[in-house]
């Protein structure tokens, strides 16, 4: 897809993704997904060794899935509340602000979509560190409006000490909340993703002048992520380049 070493979109998302963990240190990594899951497992294999894995269960794993401790889900939400977790969550609808949408699509009364319900969402946004995952985006994720706040987004989190909605990965960019407004901000375009595409694909408008590419991912990590992570190549079925 590009440079030399061919790399693939899903592999510069898994690179994004590990990246969303560089500063975290040792928390507990919660990631939702394949991509965010190898991103993880890659992070600590390179950048964050302290990250703590977790199978969704109760056992902490390795990064090659061997048992490392038991964290019963009641633990769970000890870890939660005091902060030590950093969740990648999906999101079916995202706005400029970071609410994120993953309970119902249309208007209270009579949504015409039913989904997974807000699940973990408001206890995480309001207690540590948050990012998502979008592994098709357009229009009907990234809205002016969430229908149903499951994620709780900057306009909203006046009163939560540790709100932290860190990025948004997809499969054309990378978004922090860096603005001063905190709204979000294009923070880099994958390779070979024309940032007017970018644009085309988002409800709200975006700062397109100046936008670094994403980082493609180094020949170490692309060996960790093709011979050990995903040798099976599951990551192109997710992010098809
Ligand atoms: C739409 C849209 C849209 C979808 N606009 N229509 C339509 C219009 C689409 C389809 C239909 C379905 C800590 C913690 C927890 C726990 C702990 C506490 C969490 C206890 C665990 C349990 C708990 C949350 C983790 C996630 C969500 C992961 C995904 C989704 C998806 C796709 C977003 C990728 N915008 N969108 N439709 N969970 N899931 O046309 O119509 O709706 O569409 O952290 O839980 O409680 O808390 O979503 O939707 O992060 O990311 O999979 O639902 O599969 O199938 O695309 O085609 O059927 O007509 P989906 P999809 P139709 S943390």
């Amino acid at each position: 897809m590009s440079g030399e070493l061919d790399v693939t979109r899903a592999e510069v998302c898994v690179a994004a993704c590990a990246d969303l963990f560089a500063s975290d240190g040792e928390i507990l990594a919660s990631p939702m997904g394949l991509i965010p899951q190898l991103g993880a497992k890659l992070a600590r294999l390179t950048g964050a060794p302290e990250l703590l894995l977790s199978d969704g269960e109760a056992t902490l794993l390795g990064p090659d899935g061997e048992p490392e401790g038991w964290l019963p889900f009641r633990q769970v939400f000890d870890v939660v509340a005091h902060g030590r977790r950093h969740v990648v969550m999906g999101a079916n609808q995202v706005d400029r602000f970071g609410n994120q949408n993953i309970s119902a699509i249309g208007p209270h009364d009579r949504p015409t979509r039913q989904l997974l319900g807000v699940r973990g969402a408001p206890g995480n946004t309001a207690n540590h560190r948050t990012s998502y995952f979008v592994p098709r985006h357009s229009r009907r994720v990234f809205v002016d409006a969430v229908d149903v706040v499951s994620g709780v987004g900057y306009d909203r989190a006046g009163g939560l000490t540790f709100h932290d909605v860190h990025r948004v990965v997809t499969n054309l960019a990378v978004f922090d909340f860096d603005n001063p407004d905190r709204s979000i901000r294009l923070r880099s375009v994958h390779p070979g993703v024309d940032p007017e595409e970018v644009a085309a694909r988002t409800s709200f408008p975006l700062v397109l002048d100046g936008v670094p590419a994403t980082r493609v991912p180094t020949p170490g990590e692309l060996d960790l992520i093709r011979t050990r992570l995903d040798p099976d190549g599951t990551r192109e079925k997710v992010v098809p380049s």
